[in-house]
């Protein structure tokens, strides 16, 4: 009604509005640097049904998380690989898993020098191949040196055994391969994933660590007691999180919980 009052309530609705903005920004600043957080804010969400869980209950929770995926075909995982596998410090290349060779990205191939997909899981312990399933499953696959990977061929994973020509810091015997101490913990994570991702309700065998070597095509990879210690030994670094997340923003869709979790291994095993 007034002319005066509404030039005066005019700047005072302005410092009450600000004083709110203020307050709720004050607020919201908490609950803002949680989101921020990517393990917290994937508790709340990717999570949420594992969390208070623990051995089987927690195993079957994470197996319905993750079994949500989108599925490459064995070509595409060229491409992926070239993608979560990038040298940081060099967007040409990727890092060999064993050897740790940064190698341009075009090396991939069967020849002698080359880069190919290694299956961490060995395909032939369970019989899987490269059919579309837990043989393109990008979450086991790496870059590795084609040579290394016939050496480390379908053997079980342990402590021991004589150096790897050409890729230092690895073993191998008989009937097993020890891989360099930069990516013991990624191996360990990467085999416990494929136990819990592949439970026998689809196409392919039930995948399951256990406490021996000399597996051959059953199921199985070993050494389940090894495993567990280098899951603490090697715990994820920012390469391995952020190939966990580059798979699940671009390809798969899910993640590996023991990259996010390592504790779950022992919550599970
Ligand atoms: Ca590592
Ligand atoms: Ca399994």
């Amino acid at each position: 009604m007034s002319v005066h009052r509404r030039i005066y309530a005019r700047p005072l609705l302005a410092a009450i509005a600000s004083v709110a903005v203020l307050t709720g920004l004050a607020a919201a600043a908490p609950a803002a640097a949680t989101a921020g957080n990517s393990a917290a804010a994937l508790d709340d969400t990717y999570y949420r049904d594992a969390l208070g869980r623990t051995g089987a209950a927690l195993k079957s929770s994470l197996h319905t998380i993750v079994s949500d995926q989108t599925k490459l075909s064995y070509s595409q995982v060229w491409d992926a690989l070239k993608a979560t596998d990038e040298d940081p410090s060099d967007p040409s290349s990727v890092i060999l898993l064993y050897t740790g060779r940064s190698q341009s990205k075009n090396d991939n191939g069967g020849n002698v020098g080359d880069w190919n997909r290694e299956h961490v899981w060995a395909k032939s312990h369970g019989g899987f191949g490269t059919a579309t399933g837990p043989g393109t499953d990008i979450h086991h696959l790496r870059p590795t040196d084609v040579q290394v990977n016939s050496v480390r061929g379908n053997k079980d994973f342990d402590n021991g055994g004589s150096a790897v020509a050409g890729a230092p810091g690895n073993y191998t015997d008989g009937d097993s391969f020890e891989p360099r101490d930069a990516v013991k913990g990624d191996v360990a994570r990467m085999i416990l994933y494929m136990a819990v991702r592949y439970e026998g309700d689809d196409a392919f065998a039930d995948l399951e660590p256990n406490d021996r070597v000399g597996n051959g095509s059953a199921p199985y990879i070993g050494r389940l007691s090894v495993l567990k210690q280098w899951n603490q030994e090697d715990p994820p670094d920012s390469f391995e999180k952020n190939r966990n997340q580059v798979i699940f923003d671009r390809f798969q869709h899910n993640r590996n919980p023991f990259i996010d979790h390592p504790e779950w291994v022992e919550a599970i095993w």
